[in-house]
Formats: structure tokens, C-alpha cells, sequence
């Protein structure tokens, strides 16, 4: 899961035959909604979200191409600046790695708020790169009319390139940000094919969406520091339909306290997790799925870098 995802461009590349491709980076502080952008943007769902912050923990590659553009865009877990762990570590270098290379900068903050925590992202960006400022969930903000002054406020602080009040979830928006975008990019041949839409592999989708569920079906009492683990991914030729894919995943968290949470009464939240990751995937996957869940707690695996990386984190 560690492996590098971003494409390194050829050498020479071959004539681009009036064809543009780009790299874009979408930043911020956790929950401002990069994530939900980026699924809006490519048109599928690859890339988890939640009301939790720290919902990603890898950068994702989505792709999308409209006309002769290809659009690559790298998601990125939310820069943590309020815990000093092993895996908050892991997570923001995750994105220093993804800030660096780009043609472009979507740099995401909550429409007419600006924190420090936005401010330290804002800090990350290398000089050179022009910088979108991307004023999310619009949709939430009543006062319109405190809108243009916040705008202007921001225009002080960084030499942004353009400034896009949106909201990820109005269509509209996203359709006008494709033709903001296009311009940032070069003029050269495509990376991937047409219909990719990322990078990731179908065992990561699978661990993200048994992921999810958990995130979305456990209140905040469930502490963020819990993760899932692929054991088992078989394909074998279906009965009733052509493909069949057989999952075991286990849950790690850092508590008995947490296992009894994930398991529930009876046996009734981890039952549904299990059934809400397979309805998804099946979808997804276009198949017949069968997932076998297991809980298991590993005390301080956030404070430990060995577990961290056997995790699957940089
Ligand atoms: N009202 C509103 N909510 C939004 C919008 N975009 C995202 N959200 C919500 O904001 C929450 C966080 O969204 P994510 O996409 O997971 O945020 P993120 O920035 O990827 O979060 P991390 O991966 O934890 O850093 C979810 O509950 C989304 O449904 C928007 O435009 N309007
Ligand atoms: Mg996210």
C-alpha cells in the first residue's frame, strides 16, 4: 500500500497530439471536504469520507479525462498539527511528499473561516506552484455578504492564483472548476488510459470501504487510531454471477473497550459494518462478495513505527 502512486513522467514524452495532462494536489486541514471533492471530481466514489477528521490516511490518485484533457488528481490525508504520533507522522508525510510535483494547488479551507491549522498547510506550499484557493462548503455559509470581505482577507495572505467559493457537493461547481483547472496544465501526451479512474488497487478499495463503515457506524467514542487489515482477498469463479471475491479483514483498535464498541450488542454493529461494506462493493467491484470481519486489539500501534508501516502506512 506504500508503494508510490504518483506517475513519473517519461523522459521524452511522445507527442501529445494537442493533448494536455496534469498533475493537481488537493490540500488541507482535516474534514474541510478534499475528499468528497476528489469523488465528485473523478465520478466514482475512490475515496472514503466521513465526519471524522483523519478519515484518509494515503494519497489517492483519481483520474479523469474530459475532451483532450486528463485531470490527475492526488487527494491526501488532512495535515494533522493537534496529536504527535506514529501515524499522524506517517499521514503528513504523506502530504509533503504530494505538495511537491504538481502543476497545480487546490488548497481546501471551509468557506469564511481560516484557522491555524490551515495557515501551517498553507505554510507547506512550495514557492512556484500556483495555489487555488478553494472556499468549500459554501452551502453552510448563510451570509453571503461576508463572503466578498473574507475573500479579500484571504487575498493577503498568499499570492493565490484564483479563488473558487464552491461547494463539493453542487455539480454545477464542480463542472466550472474542470475548466479553472485545465488552463494549469501542460500540453502533453495523457498517463493513463481514458476510462481509468485510479490508481489504487481493488484489495485498497475493499480495506477503505470496510473502513468507512466502521468510521461512519461508531460515534466519536471510537478514537480515530483504529485501522482494518486485508487477510484474505480470493477471487474464484461465481455460481450465479461472473465474478465471486471472498474477504477476510481484521478491525484493529487499542482497547478491549473499543473491541466491545465494534462488536456491539449481540454482535449487531459489526454485523452491519460487514453488510454495508459488501452492498458497496459489490457495486463496486461488480461481483459477489462475501466479507468475514475479525476484531483485534493492539495497545499503542499509533506510537509504534514498526506497526504503523506493517499497517500499510509511508
Ligand atoms: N455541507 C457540505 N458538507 C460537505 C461538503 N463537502 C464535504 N462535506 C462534508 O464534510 C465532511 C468531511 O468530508 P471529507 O471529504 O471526508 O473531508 P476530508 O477533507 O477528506 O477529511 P480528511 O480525509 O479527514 O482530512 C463529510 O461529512 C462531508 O459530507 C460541502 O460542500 N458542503
Ligand atoms: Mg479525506
Amino acid at each position: 500500500m506504500s508503494e508510490p502512486n504518483v506517475p513519473t513522467v517519461p523522459e521524452a514524452p511522445p507527442s501529445s497530439d494537442g493533448q494536455r495532462c496534469g498533475l493537481i494536489a488537493i490540500v488541507g486541514k482535516p474534514n474541510v471536504g478534499k475528499s468528497t471533492l476528489l469523488n465528485a471530481l473523478v465520478g466514482q466514489k475512490i475515496s472514503i469520507t466521513s465526519r471524522k477528521a483523519q478519515t484518509t490516511r494515503h494519497r489517492i490518485t483519481g483520474m479523469r479525462t474530459v475532451g483532450a484533457t486528463q485531470f490527475v488528481f492526488v487527494d491526501t490525508p488532512g495535515f494533522q498539527t493537534r496529536h504527535d504520533n506514529a501515524l499522524n507522522r506517517s499521514l503528513n508525510k504523506t502530504v509533503l511528499g504530494a505538495v511537491g510535483d504538481v502543476d497545480l494547488v487546490l488548497f481546501v479551507v471551509e468557506a469564511g473561516s481560516f484557522t491555524l491549522a490551515d495557515a501551517k498547510v498553507l505554510s507547506l506550499l512550495k514557492p512556484g506552484v500556483p495555489v487555488v484557493l478553494l472556499a468549500n462548503k459554501l452551502d453552510n455559509v448563510h451570509r453571503r455578504a461576508e463572503i466578498a470581505p473574507w475573500l479579500k482577507s484571504m487575498q493577503e495572505r498568499h499570492a493565490f492564483a484564483e479563488f473558487v467559493p464552491m461547494s463539493a457537493k453542487n455539480p454545477k461547481d464542480i463542472e466550472r472548476l474542470f475548466a479553472i483547472c485545465e488552463k494549469y496544465l501542460p500540453e502533453q501526451a495523457w498517463w493513463y488510459a481514458e476510462d481509468e479512474l485510479t490508481d489504487r488497487s481493488e484489495k485498497f478499495l475493499v480495506s477503505e470501504t470496510i473502513r468507512e463503515k466502521l468510521f461512519r457506524l461508531t460515534g466519536d467514542e471510537l478514537p480515530y487510531t483504529s485501522t482494518v487489515v486485508i487477510d484474505q482477498f480470493n477471487e474464484e469463479p461465481g455460481k450465479t454471477s461472473s465474478r465471486m471475491v471472498r474477504i477476510a479483514a481484521t478491525i484493529v483498535v487499542e482497547r478491549d473497550g473499543h473491541k466491545a464498541m465494534v462488536i456491539g450488542d449481540k454482535g449487531e454493529r459489526i454485523k452491519r459494518i460487514g453488510t454495508e461494506a459488501r452492498v458497496e462493493l459489490e457495486k463496486l467491484l461488480d461481483a459477489k462478495v462475501f466479507i468475514e470481519l475479525w476484531v483485534k486489539v493492539r495497545s499503542g500501534w499509533a506510537d509504534d513505527e514498526a506497526r504503523v508501516r506493517s499497517f500499510g502506512y509511508e
